[in-house]
């Protein structure tokens, strides 16, 4: 391998100029901005105060105090890159994934005692306009989880390093799932606990093609793009606060900006989807 194929600028397509922005509205959803999100007419839209203050210390405490929380090793903090609760289709076989789906949910059932569970409130509010028929992501007759609850352990300058969210989606374990036929992805992100000021979302004006992520060896996995390789593309700061839904448009590389000791214990539930070939809303995670 030459170095030029690991140096080069990444590649892919931007939105236009006058998408690549974020909406913002407080307390209210309004689905009309959550389906430009979904159909790529709009990189972001943030929500603030969509949960109370009430069901945020509950859902904080519920995790703080979940015996099933599961470390995930990385490059982070002693090693611990973050601590997850729920089921994550990254790296395994459909099979693996729906078996952890399946044995986790009693966890996240736990984990929303108490509150009217966020992730699924978006959805239902989605689902409820008509604008779109759903349901979880299924492979013979198994389903995908509806949520995971996800601490990243790292700090520094990224608590998670420039992604996409599509490109896990072609993994040849998961060939034949149903998530394979999605070409944009939807994040749905809710943010129970930010206890810093760090933790914000910078997305990039680009989705990466295949030949970027081929040089680049991501494939299949869309982790991590190497920073200094983007700084041709515009960028997109969104700081994030206790309480906020933000919806992203997953086909644009993002990241997780850092933070200090301040920002331990960030908290994010979170799930994706998208539209099938099929022509249906599906979520998984
Ligand atoms: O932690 C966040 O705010 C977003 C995480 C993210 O982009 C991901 O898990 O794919
Ligand atoms: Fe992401």
């Amino acid at each position: 391998m030459t170095d030029d194929l690991l140096t080069a600028p990444v590649t892919g397509t931007p939105l236009p100029v006058d998408r690549f922005r974020v909406h913002r509205t407080a307390r209210t959803v309004d689905v009309d901005r959550v389906l430009d999100v979904l159909d790529g007419r709009l990189a972001a839209y943030l929500v603030s105060e969509y949960v109370s203050a009430a069901d945020c210390s509950v859902l904080t405490a519920n995790f703080a105090n979940s015996t099933d929380r599961i470390p995930r090793y990385g490059e982070g903090a002693d090693g611990v890159e973050a601590y997850v609760l729920g089921a994550s289709h990254i790296e395994k076989t459909t099979d693996q994934y729906l078996d952890q789906a399946a044995a986790t949910a009693p966890a996240m059932r736990a984990l929303y005692t108490g509150v009217h569970d966020p992730v699924s409130r978006l959805r239902e509010l989605l689902l409820a306009s008509g604008a779109l028929t759903g349901r979880p992501a299924e492979h013979d007759g198994r389903r995908a989880g509806d949520s995971k609850a996800v601490c990243w352990n790292n700090i520094g300058e990224y608590l998670l390093l420039p992604h996409d969210d599509l490109a896990q989606l072609s993994d040849p374990l998961q060939a034949g799932f149903e998530i394979q036929t999605v070409r944009r992805v939807l994040a749905i992100n809710v943010y129970p606990h930010v206890p810093g000021a760090g933790g914000a979302l910078r997305i990039w004006n680009v989705a990466p093609d295949h030949a970027t992520r081929a040089r680049l060896g991501l494939t299949h996995s869309g982790y991590p793009y190497p920073p200094e390789l983007l700084t041709a593309h515009p960028a997109l700061d969104i700081p994030v606060h206790t309480g906020d839904l933000c919806l992203i448009n997953g086909n644009l590389i993002h990241a997780v900006l850092g933070g200090d000791d301040r920002d331990r214990g960030r908290l994010l539930l979170t799930c994706f989807s998208g539209v099938s070939d099929q022509g249906e809303f599906l979520w998984w995670t």
